[in-house]
């Protein structure tokens, strides 16, 4: 299958390209930075890594024009970019930063989706996926502070179950899905999941996906979350 995927340049994004790769899928890993993207590039297969900060929509649009250089159908487009301020609350907040953490792990997902729609469309067995998080889940937050990332997850869910009652008509089947807490540059060290095992759970998850779960919110095991 063809996927397309955001933040590849390490952790969960720059794992799950491998998992893809490694199996014969074609990829195309995008990166904010890819001259600095060293793991990516060591990436063995059939892998494109594409630029793009995706903040940025000058850059979403010259993507898309990269991806269809290669090819007119995706089968699989993945938003997994995302940033997490840790020192962040009541004190710290600033109107800056908090946009700035929307833009990236709210609003910049949803104008990707809608610029890579029409190569969507032409693939098989079409699916749009958010890497969201259990701190989105509005049910689940008790304790303050993560004021950006919390209301940017919680943002991210809204906007891609509005996504998914959008494309449904064209077929494509839109998530959200939680990947665990990963020993990643953000998740830490002392994070549940090693990258290795959180990728390879989140790839299962995309490879069962079926129209029914249209707008659903998953956990890494499958499960449905709590909104
Ligand atoms: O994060 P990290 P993860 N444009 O920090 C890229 C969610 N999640 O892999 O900075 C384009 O290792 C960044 O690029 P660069 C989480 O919210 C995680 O753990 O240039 N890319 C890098 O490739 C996120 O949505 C945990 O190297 C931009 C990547 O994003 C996803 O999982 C728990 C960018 C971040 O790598 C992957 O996170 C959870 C931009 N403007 C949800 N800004 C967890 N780790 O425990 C950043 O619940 N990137």
């Amino acid at each position: 299958m063809k996927v397309f995927i955001t933040g590849a340049s390490r952790g969960l994004g720059l794992q799950m390209t491998r998992i893809f790769a490694e199996r014969g899928d074609t990829v195309y890993a995008a990166a904010r930075n890819p001259r600095r993207a060293h793991d990516l590039n060591k990436v063995e297969g059939d892998v494109t890594v594409i630029a793009l900060d995706v903040t940025d929509a000058t850059q979403i649009q010259n993507a898309v024009d990269d991806v269809r250089m290669e090819t007119d159908s995706l089968d699989v487009v993945i938003n997994n970019a995302g940033i997490l301020n840790r020192d962040n609350n009541l004190d710290t907040l600033s109107f800056e930063e908090s946009l700035y953490t929307l833009r990236v792990n709210a609003v910049a997902p949803v104008m990707v989706a809608r610029a890579f729609v029409p190569l969507l469309r032409n693939g098989d067995n079409r699916r749009l996926v958010s890497i969201t998080s259990q701190l989105g889940s509005l049910e689940r937050k008790q304790s303050g502070g993560l004021y950006d990332y919390c209301a940017s997850k919680a943002a991210l869910n809204m906007y891609t179950r509005t996504l998914a009652a959008d494309l449904k008509s064209d077929g494509i089947t839109t998530v959200m899905i939680h990947p665990g807490w990963v020993q990643t540059d953000m998740g830490g060290r002392s994070a549940d999941l090693t990258p290795e095992e959180s990728a390879a759970a989140v790839v299962n998850v995309i490879d069962g996906l079926t129209p029914e779960m249209n707008g659903g919110f998953y956990r890494q095991d499958g499960s449905q979350h709590p909104w």
